[in-house]
């Protein structure tokens, strides 16, 4: 069975899967946009969001200049900014060090959110978005199943990993604080240098939009978060602490990697806008050994080590994006033969956000949504399958949880789009 394969056959058989699907992203990454700043207009979000009070976000129909050029099925994307540390847990020999870096993955998720105060488009059902990086070895691909309620689901492979899930919120404002609470479980598939394969899962903790009264807005993040390695049954905690009114207490995270037997083998704890660190339990070092046979850090030491720090934000990108985020519409002539014509790069309305031209971007979002509306109406009438991704709901054997399986499709089509020079069946 695949759980007892050398990690050797199964990472080249991913890597050979997934491949060919690294055409088209020849180009250097994209650095910068068009326009130097956004000169949005500066509006009180009090003002406006004051007559909302108890709805959720799809209920609220704002301008077009609270939002920032990035759809949801972007903001889904974000969470590849640091796979470098799912490569860096499967080639670790012990589970629980594992655990510490998928957990310190879960967490750098929220490092791009600091100063994003903005409303990303809403994705229009069928719309898909792909993210391939050739130099870090992953495709990622997500794709809107469902428009009510809005869903995502999103499935990424790397030759170490597998990282997929359901992108789908709850939200509510309440005049104080504008809520969202993620509902889907993400799961991770990584296929350590030990072998075999091993499957972990978490949740993600609820964003809020806190300081809207007092004209300060900001993102925060909080709750607990349990990442759980369903092989080992060894478990992770990490708890994100709400900001308070105390500046000590902003971007707190601290949580523990325990064993079967429930001892705490790891101690972590930083701040996820910057850096987070974890200790070895004192008693423990022994265990924890490089793959080389070395000590996996400095020996005899129970001090904090670095397991993740966020990359800079340089303060001139607009929006406050990252330089990561940058990357994403970028759309170069040579991968334009490869995209389906669903793709959020071919969208006129984030487009013209991204160029500043805010107005019109509005008319075109009105457009975009309206097209969509007839074009929904079209293929209801012919009967045709919606999902390009080849998504289904399934339920995962060992969680019992509901998941979106994909059977590949998209990729298989994007293959034969080559050949063919176009895309059929978006
Ligand atoms: C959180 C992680 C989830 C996917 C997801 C969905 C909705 C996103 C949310 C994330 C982050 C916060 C978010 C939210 C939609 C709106 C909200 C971007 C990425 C912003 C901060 C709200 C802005 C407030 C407006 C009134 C301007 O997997």
């Amino acid at each position: 069975s695949e759980d007892q394969k050398p990690s050797e056959d199964l990472r080249e058989k991913k890597k050979s899967e997934i491949q060919s699907s690294f055409k088209g992203y020849e180009d250097p990454i994209r650095k910068r946009f068009k326009m130097e700043a956004d000169n949005r207009p500066k509006i009180s979000l009090w003002g406006i969001l004051k007559s909302m009070i108890g709805r959720d976000m799809t209920k609220m129909t704002l301008p077009v200049s609270f939002n920032e050029p990035t759809s949801l099925l972007q903001r889904v994307t974000e969470d590849m900014e640091y796979t470098d540390l799912l490569d860096t847990a499967a080639d670790r020999a012990d589970s629980t060090e594992r655990l510490v870096y998928v957990a310190a993955f879960a967490a750098s998720e929220y490092a791009s959110t600091i100063g994003r105060v903005a409303k990303p488009f809403n994705p229009l059902l069928g719309e898909t978005y792909e993210y391939v990086r050739p130099d870090k070895g992953y495709r990622f691909f997500i794709e809107q199943v469902s428009h009510h309620p809005p869903v995502g689901a999103a499935w990424a492979e790397a030759p170490k990993w597998d990282y997929y899930g359901e992108s789908a919120v709850k939200s509510k404002f309440y005049g104080k604080s504008f809520d969202i609470y993620p509902l889907g479980t993400w799961f991770l598939k990584l296929r350590p240098s030990t072998g075999g394969e091993e499957l972990y899962t978490w949740k993600k903790v609820t964003s809020s939009v806190i300081g809207i009264i007092t004209g300060s807005p900001t993102v925060d993040n909080y709750g607990t978060m349990e990442i759980k390695n369903h092989t080992t049954g060894e478990i992770c905690t990490l708890d994100f602490k709400p900001r308070g009114w105390k500046a000590s207490s902003a971007y707190q995270v601290s949580g523990k990697v325990m064993s079967t037997d429930g001892k705490t083998r790891w101690s972590i704890g930083g701040r996820w806008n910057d850096k987070i660190y974890a200790r070895l339990t004192p008693g423990f070092e022994d265990s924890v050994l490089a793959p080389s046979g070395k000590q996996a850090h400095e020996p005899g030491s129970s001090q904090a080590f670095l397991v993740w720090e966020a990359h800079p934000r340089p303060p001139n990108i607009p929006f406050n994006l990252t330089p990561f985020v940058v990357t994403f519409q970028s759309l170069p002539n040579r991968l334009r033969p490869y995209l389906p014509p669903t793709d959020t790069r071919f969208r006129p309305d984030q487009r013209a956000m991204e160029d500043g031209e805010y107005d019109l971007a509005a008319t075109e979002k009105n457009r975009v949504e309206e097209r969509q509306r007839a074009k929904r109406r079209e293929r209801e009438a012919r009967g045709r399958s919606l999902c390009l991704g080849g998504f289904s709901k399934s339920r995962d054997p060992v969680t019992g949880e509901e998941f979106w399986q994909t059977n590949g499709r998209y990729w298989r089509i994007r293959e034969e789009a080559e050949k063919r020079e176009r895309w059929e069946g978006a």
